[in-house]
């Protein structure tokens, strides 16, 4: 009985063992990267550099004084070829969808969540292999036209 217990607790040991180590290689922490947006609807970072497929996490913290559904923002990194001006019409009608409309999902290399005041959203993914350069956006109603984005370059 006693040994039967010992076993058990090294099993156990080694189990944890094995799922940190698991753990460890299936997420080499992602690079963090905090963006913030405000009222003037702009992105505080404007430019984001990675390397060829770089592991990042983009975070955006909202700060407004308005009311959620008056201001959010959210960040959409789009691929090179991405017909943007249909993007943020198409996306301008997914309010449903956080603004991140089905309809465009072939052009979206990564998406948040919309982030109201106080709030903050964030996705993790993998920068595109291919070097240039990679428009982010904010994909609520005029924020774009606004000037919300940035670039995410890649080299
Ligand atoms: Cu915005």
């Amino acid at each position: 009985m006693k040994k039967l217990v010992k076993h058990s607790l090294a099993a156990g040991a080694l189990l944890a063992l094995a799922l940190g180590a698991a753990a460890q290689a299936a997420d080499a922490a992602p690079r963090v990267v905090k963006l913030k947006g405000n009222d003037a609807m702009q992105y505080d970072v404007k430019t984001i550099n990675a390397k060829p497929g770089e592991k990042l996490k983009v975070t955006l913290t909202t700060t407004s004084a308005m009311a959620k559904e008056m201001m959010a923002h959210n960040f959409v990194l789009l691929a090179k070829d991405a017909p943007v001006d249909q993007f943020v019409m198409e996306a301008m009608m997914a309010r449903d969808k956080g603004y991140v409309p089905d309809s465009g999902k072939k052009w979206i290399l990564a998406a948040t969540g919309l982030a109201g005041n106080g709030e903050t959203v964030e996705v993790t993914f993998d920068a595109p292999k291919e070097a240039g350069e990679y428009l982010y956006i904010c994909t609520f109603p005029g924020h774009y036209a606004a000037g919300m984005k940035g670039k995410l370059i890649v080299k």
